[in-house]
């Protein structure tokens, strides 16, 4: 960065914070609003938390002159995505307890709790802490909750690999005891030497950060839409060491052509468990040293990289490393998919695979999905893991105990609204939007599922209802839900409005494009009519959607 450009006002905010400190525990003492200060609403990301206001209410409080109806998000940490059964039942009753109710699963593997007025988010915090579980770094500028393929059953090595999410996860810990200070009331560190920060230092990252490690063939985790990926490279079932890809995030900013959606480039390889975690930790300092800290639509990591070249990125990381990465393993992502329903494992353990529409669990009349989970747990019989696209697997389930659990979901009409729900709805993702997010320019989560329903008898018309095309909506362009890797993507451009994009592979390997912008409900449906027909009569044999819309030239691909 030229010394003339002025450093973003986040950067004054994280180096005059007390390391995460600011004015936070004075903040919640204020009981004149329900808000905390301006500061401190940056500060508190980096514990988790995210302070927001019911949407739907705003314009009636403000007819009123009432405050905004304030609340706080709150998102778990947890790499790879996994909780024991206990730790879903302490989940179940704080979100009772604390928050709207509703435990979201989100498109990063974890889970976020909405509603949580001021004084109930130390309680919560608390709480989640008995279960042994944080929200520490899972929002800011700082690695993020760590992803990891979800399925046990694909891979016989999948605990080994999976291992790393965590191992990274704490790798890349910031190391103030702020969160531990101000949430947990521990005592305040007298020798501030205890929690000096050689990674972050007092500025940490120039924008957020995000890991994931895929495991051939499934791409379930969308490896190369992350700042930095990991490509486990298994061979006769031994883990040899990873592929790494540096470059990858996908928001975008309407009207901003300095921004784009990327996909990781793979740079190298490494064997050992100490060169990867190296090579993963001086990624992240070159981020901090070279990435742009005066235009936060431009600091991820793929702008550093692409302003800095593939080359010189390469050749920065290997002497900080000190040695040269191998040339990549030959790998094959074939599938990106959530393996629905019952499945087995090589060690003989049983998983079924829930779908949780958009990761909202819930009860509605029609589907108690929360109170069946929370059943489940209660047997202590299975374990709950996250997909990266919002669903949830019940696994590790023994041979012994698969009826009752299968009993159970029978019950509150889980398998059939799993098993019976239709292809595209399988494959389809929503992030939140309206009414919780700021940012949202049009519906996302509470739209989708009505869509859907629009958009299955078009399927059906042209005996398309089998193909399992991966669809995506997000209520703006940032891409919470990975839109741009979709084969049919919506982003929200304003109330009831989205861009349609097409031409994303059904693997995550190549992005979409905008086919048509700005287009309400009656446009889409009207537009899919068409290009569904045209698919349905000259694809090839086994040609994807997404594939078929490039080869149409509808999308067209530099
Ligand atoms: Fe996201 C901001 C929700 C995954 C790109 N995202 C937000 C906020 C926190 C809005 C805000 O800044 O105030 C949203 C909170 C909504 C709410 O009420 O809960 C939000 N993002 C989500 C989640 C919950 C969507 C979901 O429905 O699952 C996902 C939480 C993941 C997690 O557990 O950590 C979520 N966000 C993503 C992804 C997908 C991914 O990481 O695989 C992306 C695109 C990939 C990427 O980062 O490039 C994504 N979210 C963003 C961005 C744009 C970042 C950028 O590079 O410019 C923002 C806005 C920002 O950071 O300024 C954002
Ligand atoms: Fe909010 Fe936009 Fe992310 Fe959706 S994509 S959750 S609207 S920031």
């Amino acid at each position: 960065m030229s010394k003339q450009e002025k450093l973003s006002s986040i950067e004054r905010i994280k180096t005059e914070s007390h390391g995460l400190r600011g004015s936070i525990v004075e903040s919640l003492h204020d009981e004149l609003t329900g808000a905390i200060r301006e500061d401190d609403q940056a500060l508190i990301k980096f514990h988790g938390m995210y302070q927001q206001d019911d949407r739907d209410r705003r314009e009636e409080r403000a007819e009123k002159k009432l405050d905004r109806l304030y609340s706080f998000m709150i998102r778990l940490r947890l790499p790879g995505g996994f909780l024991k059964p206990e730790q879903w039942v302490a989940t179940h009753q704080i979100a009772g307890e604390h928050s709207t109710g509703v435990i979201k699963i989100t498109s990063r593997q974890t889970v976020q709790l909405h509603g949580l007025i001021k004084s109930h988010i130390k309680p919560t915090i608390q709480a989640f802490n008995e279960s042994k579980l944080d929200s520490i770094a899972t929002c800011g500028d700082i690695n993020r909750n760590v992803l990891c393929s979800s399925h046990p059953g694909e891979s016989p090595i999948h605990e080994q690999v999976f291992a790393y999410a965590d191992k990274i996860s704490q790798l890349l810990m910031p190391k103030t005891k702020a969160y531990y200070e101000i949430w947990l009331d521990e005592e305040k560190l007298i020798d501030k030497k205890d929690e000096e920060d050689p990674l972050y230092q007092d500025r940490y990252l120039p924008r957020k950060f995000k890991i994931a490690i895929a495991i051939p063939p499934n791409n379930d985790v969308d490896v190369f839409a992350n700042d930095l990926g990991l490509i486990a490279v298994i061979e006769n079932d031994v883990l040899k060491g990873f592929n790494i890809a540096i470059g990858g995030g996908l928001s975008t900013t309407h009207g901003n052509p300095e921004t784009y959606a990327r996909l990781a480039t793979v740079i190298g390889f490494t064997d050992t468990e100490e060169k990867t975690l190296s090579a993963i930790y001086e990624v992240l300092t070159i981020q901090r040293d070279y990435g742009n800290r005066s235009d936060r639509k431009l600091a991820r990591l793929k702008y550093t990289v692409d302003k800095l070249g593939v080359a010189w990125f390469k050749e920065e990381l290997e002497r900080r490393i000190g040695f040269q990465l191998e040339p990549a393993r030959k790998y094959a992502l074939t599938k990106r998919v959530d393996h629905f329903g019952w499945k087995q494992n090589a060690a003989g353990t049983w998983h079924y695979t829930v779908l949780v529409e958009n990761g909202r669990v819930l009860d509605t009349e029609s589907l108690p999905l929360k109170t069946a989970l929370f059943e489940v747990a209660k047997t202590g019989k299975a374990n709950f893991r996250f997909t990266c696209t919002q669903n949830l697997i019940l696994s590790d389930i023994a041979t012994s105990d698969k009826e009752t659990v299968h009993q159970i979901l029978e019950r509150f009409g889980i398998i059939k609204h799993t098993e019976y729900s239709s292809a595209i709805r399988k494959n389809s993702m929503a992030c939140v939007a309206l009414p919780t997010c700021p940012l949202a320019l049009a519906e996302a989560q509470r739209y989708l599922p009505d869509l859907i329903t629009k958009i299955e008898p078009l399927l059906e018309k042209y005996n398309l209802s089998e193909d399992e095309i991966v669809i995506r909506m997000t209520g703006c362009p940032n891409g919470c839900a990975r839109p741009y890797v979709a084969e049919i993507g919506f982003v929200g451009t304003a109330t009831g409005k989205y861009n349609l994009h097409l031409g994303g592979d059904r693997q995550g390997q190549r992005l979409n494009k905008i086919y048509a912008e700005s287009q309400e409900e009656s446009q889409i449906l009207s537009i899919l009519d068409n290009l569904f027909q045209t698919y349905s009569i000259e694809r090839n044999l086994g040609e994807t959607f997404g594939d078929f819309s490039v080869r149409q030239k509808w999308v067209i691909h530099d």
